[in-house]
């Protein structure tokens, strides 16, 4: 039975987010700021430019390209055309972690490739110095691939990255080298970054090997980044159940994988904000259709492996998929059991990048716990309100920026992996093909949904409603545990994971379950416990 948990009036609640907002700015934020109704869906404002002077989770658009995406490949040598800040920030943060097939296998995660600009570069122009370090790192690696990526000055100063890359991809002749126009300003946020890593990653590196690859239910893992070893638990599930996995995108992958990729049947597609690009291209082109699958949550997990067995309709295959749930289930289920008496009832609240706010809200469900808010923080309305919206989406002046590329089908390997009636069969087994509903439809009425959410409504949301936990990233961590509230890190896993599969979900409840019921949070005071009233919102003003 479902606990059930008493909600404030999300009403007055959204009022007394944007109350102390400038007039304009209250109206800004109030159309991102929305309360949910699953059967009717409201309209989200999403992936707009944050107002000036509110403080943001977001990041930039670099770091959606190098970071997000292309990062996770070990045996690409990402080369960063900036300052060296760009570069020691992006320096293994993410927690993606990698498996190289032998110790001497060719793994560069644990480099700083940098062309550390100067002053006297921004000036004169950085290009030549681009062209010496790419030679560098070839002489010192040889690599196959070299990626370049700009950073803000690079746009500034006009240095052709695309030129220099393709003058020495030619010089150097065994190296595939291409840049991206990634620079920070992009775009509003890191989504215009994944953008651009996948427009880069479709036209560079897809489609180059067309070596068969051998098995019989052969897929690529769409955006999943493998971050605290997640990638790891789909693959031995997918092992266990003798699913090929073909390539990656890109959690512990390899160049030569996402190469060949266009070998496999099927794309799905795990987070559909940084990657669905990859899926609908590579569907036109090549004639693979994309599924949205979600390994978060053992239920959920299962749910997915029933998917993928459905799409390749084969009995065998089923029965493998049947067995490996039965097998790993019970495992699960003896843990929820002995947690889920502690953690029933309890309430969370996520606001994390583009697709981890969504995903994560199957866990806490399975830990009998309640989502009373969430967003994204670049997310699009897509993935907030569902595929359906798309052709009602404005492309505004930032969007327009980014380059769409044109793609046919390819004369030669274009192969559509299903006909037109046996994708209607699919759909009419509720198998959506694809499609991605979104957010929302999954989270309860009169829940809030807050687009790019600022770190004023973050504390005013903790104040009203005292969530059992707070799940986001580094930046708001230490703020949000001084209210006496934990928080858990979704980007990094503060130190955990994976999370993923079955036993990323039994990882997961242990850890909830220390957080929220460590008797540590009643110790502190929240600011507001112990300040006079009104005395907060100008504490940062020394007189
Ligand atoms: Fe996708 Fe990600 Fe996410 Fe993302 Fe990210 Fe990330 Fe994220 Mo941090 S690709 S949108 S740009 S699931 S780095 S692995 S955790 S914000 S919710």
């Amino acid at each position: 039975m479902e606990a059930k948990v008493l909600l404030p009036d999300p009403s007055v609640v959204k009022a007394e987010l944007i109350d102390k907002y400038p007039a304009k700015v209250a109206k800004k934020r109030s159309k991102s700021i929305v309360i949910n109704d699953p059967e009717t869906i409201p309209e989200v404002q999403a992936n707009v430019r944050t107002v000036p002077g509110i403080i943001t989770q977001r990041g930039c658009s670099y770091a959606g390209c190098k970071g997000v995406v292309l990062g996770p490949t070990r045996d690409i040598v990402n080369i960063v055309h900036g300052p060296i800040g760009c570069s020691f920030y992006a320096w293994l943060t993410r927690r993606n972690q990698t498996r190289p097939d032998t110790p001497e296998a060719e793994n560069y995660i644990t480099y700083c490739f940098s062309t550390d600009m100067q002053e006297e570069n921004v000036v004169f122009g950085g290009e030549k110095k681009l062209k010496v370090a790419i030679q560098e790192a070839y002489d010192l690696f040889h690599p196959k691939s070299i990626a370049i990526f700009s950073t803000c000055p690079v746009g500034l100063i006009g240095d052709d990255v695309h030129a220099a890359s393709r003058e020495m991809k030619e010089k150097l002749g065994d190296c595939n080298v291409f840049g991206f126009s990634c620079e920070g300003y992009r775009g509003v946020s890191q989504s215009a970054g994944h953008h651009i890593a996948n427009n880069g990653v479709f036209k560079h590196m897809v489609g180059r090997n067309n070596a068969p690859v051998e098995g019989k239910f052969k897929l690529n893992l769409l955006g999943e980044y493998n971050i605290g070893g997640d990638a790891f638990e789909i693959e031995r599930i997918f092992e266990k159940c003798g699913i090929t996995l073909v390539a990656s995108f890109s959690g512990n992958s390899t160049v030569g994988a996402i190469e060949n990729s266009h070998m496999a049947d099927l794309n799905v597609i795990l987070c559909h904000r940084s990657i669905n690009y990859m899926g609908d291209m590579m569907e036109t082109k090549y004639g693979i259709p994309w599924m949205k699958v979600n390994f978060v949550g053992a239920e959920s997990s299962a749910k997915s492996l029933r998917k993928i067995a459905e799409y390749f309709g084969d009995a065998e295959l089923k029965a493998r998929v049947e067995a490996v749930i039965a097998e790993e289930m019970p495992k699960v289920k003896a843990i929820i059991d002995e947690i889920r008496p502690r953690t029933e009832g309890k309430t969370a609240m996520l606001f994390v990048g583009g697709s981890r706010a969504h995903h994560y809200q199957d866990l806490f469900t399975e830990l009998g716990m309640t989502t009373v808010a969430a967003g994204y923080e670049f997310a699009h309305r897509d993935d907030y309100e569902g595929r359906e919206v798309l052709p009602s989406i404005k492309i505004d002046a930032d969007s327009k920026n980014i380059e769409e590329l044109k793609v046919t089908a390819d004369p030669e390997l274009y192969n559509p992996r299903k006909t037109e009636a046996e994708l209607e069969e699919l759909k009419n087994k509720g198998l959506e093909i694809n499609g991605y509903q979104g957010m929302m439809k999954q989270m309860k009425q009169k829940s809030l949904v807050i687009d790019d959410l600022s770190h004023y409504e973050s504390e005013k949301l903790i104040e009203i409603y005292k969530p059992d936990i707070f799940c986001a990233g580094i930046k708001e961590k230490y703020v949000v545990q001084k209210m006496g509230v934990p928080l858990k890190q979704l980007h990094s896993y503060d130190y955990g994971g994976p999370y993923t599969g079955f036993e990323g979900a039994v990882n997961f409840y242990k850890d909830i379950d220390r957080m929220v019921n460590n008797p540590v949070w009643k110790l502190i005071k929240a600011p507001w416990e112990q300040q006079e009233a009104g005395s907060l919102e100008a504490s940062y003003v020394t007189q």
